[in-house]
């Protein structure tokens, strides 16, 4: 890429930690135009809180347009105690289910590594988790988040009744699990899928669907199957014994949190969310860190960057096809991280925690 071809990326910092997390890659992002004659065509705009405050809405349809015509979208977080009590239309966290849902971002992608430097910050015990690259692939345009029906019924007596519906059909479990497998061949060659056929149909169609497509055309790969609550137990005996893991919206939310922490903290776990490819093999892609907003900890300037940081390493690996500019972000972290730099997150007890900014001058350094 030179200086003549600008990449349009759609930067949406969203609520709390976000804006603050984002101000840390946009220095990466002036660094890379400066210093490795990259160039950027950056829009910014409002969702979540942020937006709902100015636009009575968590997202304007003039920012899906923009996420369309974008190569790429950055996404921060979004969440805000002040919309917490208010109906499902009126969330912050709409925001980022619409753009998922309106851009097919059907293949949500969840890598939980652990830096070497960052063992000891893990809570397992270092020899459970030193090594550990597990990929998790979260099906994030379907399932119980989005099936109908879905509301809060007022019954008879007067009590509600709230109501979720888990669907997938067999195209959905293909696409996402498709995504697995090849993903895979790349890696260890090892996919686990996971869901709840014990106790549900859509479980039960699942590990159907993903056990058919292995053996038409996925053989050399090696699948195995598992019970979401037995991969969470898993996760945390030993979580080395997985590569790939395939799974719904639901299970694939709560799995990446849980694996954030063999890593060492949430704040450190990036994700990348794929669309659909058009002819000329182009996908609408969507970045973000797997952290929320933190409303706690938002504005004081402690909130670890390198999730987002992170998330814009694979923004240029996957989207934007910059591998040395990826890899010199992930050097650059792996390298500060090894220096003993911690964020109050992953600072074990004793150690001095730097703050947000302190985090990304380091990187850039
Ligand atoms: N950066 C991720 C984020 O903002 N998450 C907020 C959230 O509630 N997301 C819904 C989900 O991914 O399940």
């Amino acid at each position: 890429m030179t200086a003549q071809s600008p990449k349009k990326l759609l930067v949406l910092p969203g609520d709390g930690i976000g804006p603050e997390v984002m101000q840390e890659v946009r220095h990466i992002m002036t660094w890379l135009e400066q210093k490795r004659g990259l160039s950027f065509e950056v829009s910014e705009d409002l969702v979540g809180g942020a937006s709902l405050e100015k636009y009575g809405v968590p997202i304007r349809d003039e920012v899906i347009e923009k996420a369309w015509a974008a190569d790429a979208v950055l996404f921060g977080s979004v969440g805000d105690p002040r919309w917490a009590h208010v109906g499902f239309e009126k969330r912050p966290e709409l925001a980022i289910l619409k753009l998922r849902q309106e851009l097919a971002l059907f293949a949500n992608l969840r890598p939980a590594q652990v830096f070497d430097a960052l063992v000891d910050a893990s809570t397992l015990r270092p020899e459970v988790v030193q090594g550990l690259d597990i990929m998790i692939v979260r099906e994030s345009v379907g399932g119980i988040y989005f099936g109908s029906p879905r509301g809060i019924e007022t019954l008879s007596d007067g009590s509600k009744k709230g109501i979720n519906t888990e669907v997938y059909t067999t195209s959905e479990i293909e696409r996402v699990a498709r995504v697995a497998f090849d993903l895979a061949r790349k890696r260890q060659g090892r996919v686990c899928s996971v869901e709840k056929c014990n106790v549900m149909e859509s479980g039960l169609l699942w590990k159907e669907v993903v056990t058919e497509l292995h053996a038409r055309e996925y053989q050399d790969v090696e699948l195995s199957h598992m019970l979401a609550d037995n991969c969470a137990m898993q996760l945390v005996r030993n979580p080395r014994q997985f590569d790939v893991i395939v799974t719904g919206n639901l299970f694939g939310d709560l799995l990446s949190d849980l694996a954030s922490m063999l890593t060492g903290s949430l704040g450190m776990l990036p994700s990348a969310t794929l669309g659909v490819a058009d002819e000329s093999g182009k996908f609408p892609a969507l970045y973000e860190p797997i952290h929320g907003s933190a409303p706690d900890i938002a504005g004081k300037g402690i909130a670890n960057p390198l999730a987002q940081i992170l998330s814009f390493a694979m923004l240029l690996r996957y989207s934007l096809n910059l591998q040395d500019a990826a890899q010199e972000i992930e050097n650059a972290v792996s390298a500060v991280l090894a220096s003993g730099l911690r964020t109050a997150d992953i600072a074990g007890a004793g150690q001095k925690a730097v703050s947000t900014s302190e985090m990304g001058k380091a990187i850039i350094e």
